[in-house]
């Protein structure tokens, strides 16, 4: 079993690169729950729908959320009734969110009913929640104004500047019961190249993650979301600067040096290999990691698999 940490854009690419390796039955993906919100009266979640839809082969994979081919007409007609429409549903998107929030309005947990839309989209592999409690990533501004992750990045389209981040609600963060079994019988666990502050961040503060992570480095590897001083998808940039840490691979590295023995950066930041190494105590590695195609992150999978003795 290979377990993914994973958030919206940068993970499920990679994990696209393992499939064409291994089955689904092998793959297991922790995804960020911090990013889901209450609109419209419906329960959204982002990170963990893209994962559902990414397996089902139904993933919009221009933007990487969403279905593919999707209509709005649902969406445009609620506009007539809420003027306050700035987070856009797909007609068909829409039936995942009804389901979902009836379910969890019976009182369901909300992995149960992941587990529950997994099987019935006829996927195999393993797909958890980080916490069954909402928990929500929300944005300090300098001005003093505090908003959900969602309202930073879309309705603002992060031209905000942020004071502070905080995890709503992280100390009462409760993780599924197999995700902990699930980590214990992987082979090797990723940390996926999502946003450490939003999309990863959110995972590893959960105090029962943490401590798992910090009793098995060993087996765990992280992949750089950044090259140079540029992130590969999202908002990492003033997320990173925001927490004091540099928006570079080391500032990623420094993030992650209790947690993981291995660092994967690309191969343009291979001149600052030793510097990383010798800050953090990681092993560090250089490699392709910019997924223009298919083929990128194949190999990438090929190359961690090979390493963690697996193929
Ligand atoms: N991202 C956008 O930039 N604009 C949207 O309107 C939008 C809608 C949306 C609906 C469902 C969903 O699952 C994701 C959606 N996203 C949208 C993506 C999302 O905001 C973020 O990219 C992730 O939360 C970050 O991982």
């Amino acid at each position: 079993m290979i377990t993914f940490l994973a958030g919206g854009t940068g993970t499920p690419k990679l994990i696209q690169g393992f499939r064409k390796i291994l089955s689904d039955k092998e793959i297991a993906v922790i995804a960020n729950s911090a990013d889901d919100i209450w609109l419209y009266g419906l329960y959204i979640s982002p990170d963990i729908d893209t994962i559902l839809y990414l397996f089902s082969g139904l993933l919009n994979e221009e933007k990487y959320w969403g279905i593919k081919n999707d209509t709005f007409q649902t969406l445009d007609f609620l506009k007539r009734y809420n003027e306050d429409i700035w987070f856009n549903l797909g007609d068909k998107d829409l039936a995942l969110h009804l389901f979902r929030t009836e379910k969890l309005r019976k009182g369901e947990k909300l992995s149960l009913i992941v587990n529950q839309i997994k099987n019935q989209l006829g996927i195999s592999a393993k797909i958890f929640p980080s916490s069954e409690k909402h928990i929500e990533t929300r944005i300090i501004t300098k001005e003093g104004e505090d908003i959900h992750f969602q309202e930073f990045w879309v309705k603002h389209r992060g031209n905000v500047s942020i004071d502070k981040v905080y995890i709503k609600g992280i100390e009462e963060a409760i993780v599924p019961s197999e995700v902990l079994e699930t980590l214990d019988e992987s082979e090797i666990v990723i940390i996926g190249p999502s946003n450490p502050i939003t999309s990863i961040g959110p995972i590893i503060m959960i105090e029962e993650i943490q401590r798992w992570f910090q009793k098995n480095k060993e087996k765990c590897i992280a992949i750089s979301p950044v090259v140079g001083r540029s992130p590969l998808s999202g908002p990492t940039a003033g997320l990173m600067k925001a927490e004091n840490r540099e928006s570079t691979a080391l500032g990623v590295a420094q993030i992650y040096q209790d947690l993981c023995s291995c660092f994967i950066v690309d191969n343009q930041d291979k001149g600052r290999i030793s510097e990383i190494e010798q800050k953090t105590g990681l092993i560090v590695e250089a490699r392709d990691i910019i997924f223009k195609d298919i083929n990128v992150a194949k190999n990438l999978a090929n190359y961690i698999l090979k390493r963690g003795n697996v193929l």
